[in-house]
Parts: C-alpha cells; structure tokens; sequence
C-alpha cells in the first residue's frame, strides 16, 4: 500500500521529501510526495529542472536505504517498467535519465540525507512544446504517443514499479540487476566523450559506474557529464 502525500504546491518535492525524513516523523514504508505544481524543479549539480502544471509528473520516493549510486540505477530500471508499456521504444541513459527518439523524457534526482534517501522524478507527460532552452533535448509522453495522461494514472505505476525494484535488488546493484539494466541502456556500446577523453561504453561496474573502452585500455566512470554521441 502506498501512502501518497499530495502537495497542491511545493517549490521541489525532493527538498519537501528531505526535510520530511530528516524531522523523524514516522512515515509508512513506501511514501511518495506528489506536487501539482513544482516551483523551483532541481536538477543535479544546481540545475532546474522545467515543470508545467498538468503537463508534468513531479515526485520524489522516500527510501528507508544508505544512498548508494546503485538506487539510481533501480530507479531507473522502475520507471522503464512502469513506462515501457506506454512507450516501447524507451531506453535508459546512464546514469539518470530516460529517453525515447533521442530525447530526454524522465529525469531523476537521487539524495540522501542522514536518515535514508529521496529519489525525485519528473517525467514529461503533456508537453506540446518546452522552453527554447530544452527545446531541442526534451520529450513528452504525449509527443510521443498522441496521447494524453493523467499523473495520477502515472505516479502510481511508476511509484510500484520502483519500489518493486530497490526492495527485489535491497537497493543493491547486484550481478542480475546489472544484467537487466544493461540490455536496456541506451549509453552501452555507443561512443563516449567525457573529461576531453573519448572511447565506447562496455558495461556498468557493481559500484554503478559506466564502464569504458578507450585506446588505452578500460575506465569507469562514476560521476560527472558523460555525452553520448548522437544523443542530446
Ligand atoms: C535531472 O537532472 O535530470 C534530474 C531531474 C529530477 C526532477 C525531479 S521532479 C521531482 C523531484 N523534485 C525536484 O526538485 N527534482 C526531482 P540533470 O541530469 O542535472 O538534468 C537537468 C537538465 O535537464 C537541465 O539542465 C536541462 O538541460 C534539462 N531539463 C530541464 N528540465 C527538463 C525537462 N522537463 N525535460 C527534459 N529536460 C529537461
């Protein structure tokens, strides 16, 4: 049973989330905070995140787990679950995003804090059009299926699928969930650019980094922007 907290207005659903976790409130086991409208969307490394009441699907999960690299990936794999359905031809950008056609249609905003961790996403449900800024790189459900949703339908089978997915794996990336992870994931066996460094995508390491094959042998990367070529 999920208990879903419902905020008509928040300005970001992680941060409503974080202070939530840390105030030692007893909380059910599987909460989701669920904004209408988002006023100050965060992204990673200080970045905002675009919103648009009733176009977009604005929550943040509160995990009972040490925030590990791993509960990204999980997630990840939980949303492309809940979506796959919807939108087959959905793939997983490493670490963080889920795309179609190229573009980014979910992101997701892993933090922790001293008691557990919050996983916020924002998918792009209703969108006809974004900001020019986004323009070229951002998707929506309806751009990609004609169709509309409510986020209500939405937040429900994404919040199932993922906390199915971390409590499977015990937010752990464990060897099979690698192995499902990896078919799915749009960075493996495309050309890498990072840090001025190029090379090919083989793989994801147990710790969640992205494995890569350069001319002068094998890295992983665990943090930082990695570009892949021809996507966004
Ligand atoms: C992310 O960061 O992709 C994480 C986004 C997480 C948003 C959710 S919404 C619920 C919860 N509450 C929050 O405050 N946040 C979470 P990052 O990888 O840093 O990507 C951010 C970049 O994506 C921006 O700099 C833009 O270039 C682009 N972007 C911003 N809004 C977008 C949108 N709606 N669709 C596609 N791309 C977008």
């Amino acid at each position: 049973m999920i208990n879903v907290i419902y905020l008509p207005k928040v300005n970001s659903t992680n941060t409503y989330a974080k202070a939530l976790l840390n105030s030692g409130e007893p909380l059910c086991p599987y909460t989701v905070i669920y904004a209408k409208e988002q006023t100050a969307g965060r992204g990673r490394r200080g970045r905002s995140w675009h919103c648009h009441e009733g176009d977009s699907l604005c929550m943040s999960l509160i995990l009972p787990y040490t925030c590990k690299s791993g509960i990204t990936l999980l997630t990840a794999l939980g949303v492309y679950k809940a979506l796959r359905d919807i939108c087959p031809n959905i793939k997983i950008k490493w670490p963080n995003d889920i795309i179609a056609d190229n573009k980014k249609l979910c992101g997701i905003l892993t933090e922790g804090t001293k008691s557990g961790t919050v996983v916020g996403i924002g998918i792009n449900l209703n969108h006809t059009t974004f900001p020019t800024d986004i323009a070229h790189k951002a998707t929506s459900l309806r751009l990609l299926t004609g169709d509309s949703f409510t986020p209500a339908e939405i937040l429900n089978k994404v919040a199932v699928s993922v906390f199915d997915e971390i409590e499977k794996y015990n937010a752990e990336l464990t060897d099979n969930a690698i192995d499902e992870y990896i078919p799915l994931c749009a960075n493996i066996g495309r050309e890498i650019l990072w840090n001025g460094k190029n090379g090919v995508a083989t793989g994801i390491s147990e710790n969640g980094s992205l494995i890569i094959k350069t001319e002068h042998g094998t890295e992983q990367v665990s943090f930082g922007e990695v570009f892949v070529s021809g996507i966004y």
